[in-house]
């Protein structure tokens, strides 16, 4: 369910509109759209949530929505996306059911533990690279800390941080079931091809290495 490309919309570096955005990655292939926003009113946020939810839906995408539960429930999005201040994944759990995903950011192998352990669905780690996207997501963690979270878990695993066509083959060698991937695709001319070539890779990587 979580595997392949994971894409992750950013409003401020989206030159066309994260709707549109999210619709032409879907046209590459993309099976999970996250929504992620940090700077929005609640009611912008949930017209935004709504909106995606619907494209996913009709499209047979998985839809989760970055640290808001609230925005989650409300749109019946698939799940929902935590970081470690974010809402605590035992309650998150509670409120939405068995049948919901939580996914959760980890930078290190003891909070990967600890995630999997309060019931998390699926395991991001990064900055695995620099990004610039992210302000405060501090030093690149490298393929080094995938490689030892791929030795503790067999919960999907998701990169995210600077991942883009270059990079991306030693990402999933090192393990990892899915790419998070942000300005590798918004940021570039033709969001649409960028997400084509991503996919494109993992799928001959996964076809020649049996990965
Ligand atoms: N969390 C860790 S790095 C990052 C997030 C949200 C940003 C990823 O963006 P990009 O542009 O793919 O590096
Ligand atoms: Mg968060």
């Amino acid at each position: 369910m979580i595997k392949g490309l994971y894409f992750v919309t950013d409003s401020i570096l989206s030159n066309q509109g994260i709707l549109k955005d999210a619709e032409q990655v879907i046209k590459a292939g993309c099976k999970l759209v996250q929504y992620r926003e940090k700077n929005k009113s609640f009611k912008e946020m949930f017209e935004e949530a709504k909106q995606l939810a619907g494209l996913c839906k009709s499209n047979g995408v998985l839809f989760i929505v970055n640290d808001r539960l609230d925005i989650a429930l409300a749109v019946d999005a698939d799940g929902v996306h935590l970081g470690q201040n974010d809402f605590p994944i035992v309650l998150a759990r509670k409120i939405l059911g068995k049948e919901k995903i939580i996914g959760t950011s980890n930078h290190c192998v003891e909070e990967a533990r600890q995630s999997e352990k309060a019931g998390a669905d699926y395991i991001s780690v990064g900055p695995v690279f620099h990004t610039r996207t992210k302000n405060d997501a501090g030093a690149p963690l490298g393929l080094g800390l995938l490689k030892q979270v791929r030795a503790i878990t067999k919960l999907p695993l998701v990169a995210i941080g600077g991942v883009n066509e270059e990079n991306i083959d030693g990402v999933l060698q090192a393990g990892a079931d899915s790419v998070a991937v942000i300005s590798a695709i918004v940021s570039t001319e033709n969001p649409e091809k960028s997400a084509k070539i991503i996919i494109k890779k993992i799928k001959n990587l996964k076809k020649n290495k049996g990965l």
